[in-house]
């Protein structure tokens, strides 16, 4: 499947509007001005974007907590402009500000990481067969972490849709280390991927700091699985700049990670490479790749002024239980 050139100016377009909203929530944590946690994406922001630009609005995504997901949620063309009021306690957030970042935007049908690694995949067994019995070609992205494919839960989620070939997609973001755990000691093979063999289910692995590269495959996996030919797995290969989240020490084991590693990773970033491909492909112009980043940064002040000018989220008692449920 080869990319056109509007398709690749619309992953060129996100990709810089996720990096950008990364740096800025990167820049208010580091300010004093979000609450609860950030989970920076720098050098990991190219599979969000690839693996969600071309879902339709009633597909259903759980996206990966790096970068709490902008890049994949802005992708799929949700109107995120409540992310960051959400992120700074606002009423004006999409969860009313009350959620610091386990929020989710379910007119879009996207549900955001609870705090628990993992959490992701029973609920996409359940969306993956309710799509199937509807019968009306919806998929399930489904991204998450390395790290959470040590859950048991990820393997029975894995043998039920292939069981019952469910649309899903299983869409794994190896950036190779979970908090300070490295992928290579924690899981018994080199790519994660070759799980999703023990349940014969088909899987491609794929250069995660390539956009266009993870278009390519995670189109290929949502038009299979439209087509009613049941799950899959995608892993991309990706790599993870910063501390796991911002406070945290940027340990492998129990040493920090070295400037070399730190070097080597930035040799391969995203929006760079993107760049790079672009202008060499004759699809843009420098002049043109400078507007698209201006119309980002234009965007991203316009969502800081919202959410800075925005009522802090005080909820009285009875508001605060109007969003419980007690089953
Ligand atoms: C069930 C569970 N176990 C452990 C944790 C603590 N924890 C939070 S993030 C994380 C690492 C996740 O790694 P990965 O899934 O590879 O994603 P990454 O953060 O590397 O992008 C862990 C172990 C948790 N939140 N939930």
């Amino acid at each position: 499947m080869s990319l056109s050139k509007e398709q690749m100016v619309k992953l060129f377009t996100n990709l810089v509007r996720a990096s950008h909203y990364d740096k800025m929530m990167y820049r208010r944590m580091m300010q004093g001005k979000l609450i609860g946690f950030y989970h920076p994406a720098e050098g990991a922001i190219a599979p969000g974007v690839g693996a969600c630009t071309f879902l339709n609005k009633d597909d259903n995504l759980n996206p990966h907590h790096r970068g709490h997901g902008i890049g994949h949620m802005l992708s799929k063309g949700i109107d995120v402009s409540t992310f960051l009021a959400e992120h700074t306690g606002k009423e004006t957030g999409c969860c009313k500000g009350r959620s610091a970042w386990h929020f989710h935007y379910p007119d879009d049908k996207v549900y955001q990481q609870s705090g628990f690694i993992g959490h992701n995949f029973a609920p996409a067994v359940g969306w993956g067969y309710a799509a199937k019995v509807r019968g009306m070609g919806q998929v399930v992205m489904n991204c998450s972490g390395d790290g959470s494919y040590g859950e048991g839960r990820a393997h029975e989620s894995m043998l039920m849709c292939q069981n019952w070939q469910l649309p899903v997609i299983f869409f794994c973001e190896n950036n190779g280390m979970a908090i300070f755990s490295s992928a290579e000691e924690m899981h018994p093979t080199e790519d994660i991927s070759s799980m999703a063999q023990a349940y014969g289910m088909p899987a491609v692995i794929v250069d995660g700091q390539d956009v266009f590269a993870v278009a390519e495959v995670a189109m290929a996996a949502i038009d299979r699985a439209r087509k009613g030919k049941g799950p899959s797995f995608v892993e991309c290969k990706t790599m993870r700049y910063n501390e796991h989240d911002i406070g945290t020490p940027d340990l492998k084991g129990w040493e920090a990670r070295s400037e070399e590693e730190h070097a080597e990773m930035r040799k391969r970033e995203p929006v760079a490479l993107a760049t790079e491909r672009i202008l060499a492909d004759g699809i843009l112009s420098q002049t043109e790749i400078d507007g698209i980043h201006e119309a980002a940064l234009k965007e991203i002040e316009g969502v800081e002024d919202f959410a800075d000018s925005s009522e802090i989220s005080r909820p009285s008692e009875a508001e605060l239980l109007a969003d419980v449920f007690v089953d």
